[in-house]
């Protein structure tokens, strides 16, 4: 039987001693930065877990295969190849053509659930799209959190979605939703939506103890660790929400609709603010990959009590 995932070494190494891990998304790197600097991006986020002593998880199907955990060749090819964006359900797809595809939150979770990785970070999460109620559209990330029993770091949604609606549906499907020394539900650039939540939690401990409780209490869901940039590095609001408009009336002038809808947005929106909301990106996903390293190493230090 062949193996239906590959795991590299340093992950195998990782998982077999207790020691922390934390899993990375591929989607960011192939859809959601520009070229070159995804490349950089997706190198750095590594280099911030390994200088904090973490194993870097990050996950991308390669040839038919998924992995968990790349070496440089690896890295390289999610940043240059023009690789499909696969979800959940892509996976048997791209396995029986042997092709390519990038993971998004919902495929990364799933697949780090299965090889035992616990803690993932990323930029922000998919969610409920604005006019939903008429489209149905609503990513694969909230259903497949449902399911996967990792805990994912995210400065929430952006507000290109419905922000009110995500955390309806979250509630709805039992994921736990924690703010990280704040209520108030951040919206990506923004260090606060407006959306409140129910709770906040202060410390990696506090977060990897909602973990351990969350497996006693045999819960399968993920946790979402929603996590703010502060107020000083966020993306400027007026500029934030002129953006936001102009990228989604350009989204339904063009007609882009499916799985187009968050590369198109996210692409358009980098452009359109002469590439401000892109160093405010790479400050998010800088934050939310050490707030995940720290969880990481509270999370095994925790296992191994
Ligand atoms: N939101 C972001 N940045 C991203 C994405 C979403 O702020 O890079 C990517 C993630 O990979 C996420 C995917 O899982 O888009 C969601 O796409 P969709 O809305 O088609 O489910
Ligand atoms: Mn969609």
């Amino acid at each position: 039987m062949p193996q239906p995932f590959v795991i590299s070494d340093a992950v195998t190494d990782a998982l077999e001693n207790g020691r922390p891990i934390v899993a990375l998304e591929s989607t960011i790197i192939s859809h959601g930065l520009p070229r070159p600097r995804n490349l950089e991006a997706a190198k750095e986020f590594e280099e911030i877990l390994l200088s904090a002593g973490v194993t870097p998880a990050t996950i991308a199907v390669l040839d038919g295969i998924p992995r968990i955990g790349l070496d440089a060749d690896g890295i390289a090819r999610i940043a240059n190849e023009d690789m499909v964006k696969a979800s959940v359900r892509d996976l048997p797809i791209l396995a029986a053509k042997k092709i390519s595809g990038a993971t998004t939150v919902a495929a990364t979770a799933y697949l780090a659930g299965r090889a035992g990785v616990r803690v993932f970070a990323t930029g922000g999460l998919g969610g409920v799209h604005r006019g939903a109620s008429a489209t149905f559209d609503e990513s694969a990330d909230l259903s497949s959190l449902a399911l996967a029993g990792v805990t994912v770091v995210a400065a929430g949604v952006k507000s290109v979605l419905d922000i009110a609606g995500t955390l309806e549906r979250l509630e709805t499907l039992s994921v736990p939703v924690l703010g990280y020394r704040t209520t108030n539900f951040p919206s990506f650039w923004l260090t606060e939506s407006g959306e409140q939540i129910d709770w906040s939690v202060d410390s990696p401990d506090e977060i990897a103890r909602v973990m351990q409780s969350q497996d006693e209490l045999g819960h399968g869901q993920g946790i979402i660790v929603a996590n703010p940039l502060p107020s000083a590095l966020q993306w400027d609001p007026a500029e934030h929400d002129t953006v936001l408009l102009e990228a989604l009336a350009e989204a339904d002038a063009r007609g882009i609709r499916g799985k187009a809808v968050t590369p198109f947005l996210l692409s358009y929106i980098v452009g359109a603010s002469g590439g401000r909301s892109l160093e405010v990106n790479l400050d998010i996903a800088r934050n939310n990959v050490r707030l995940a390293g720290e969880i990481a190493t509270a999370w095994s230090g925790l296992d191994r009590e």
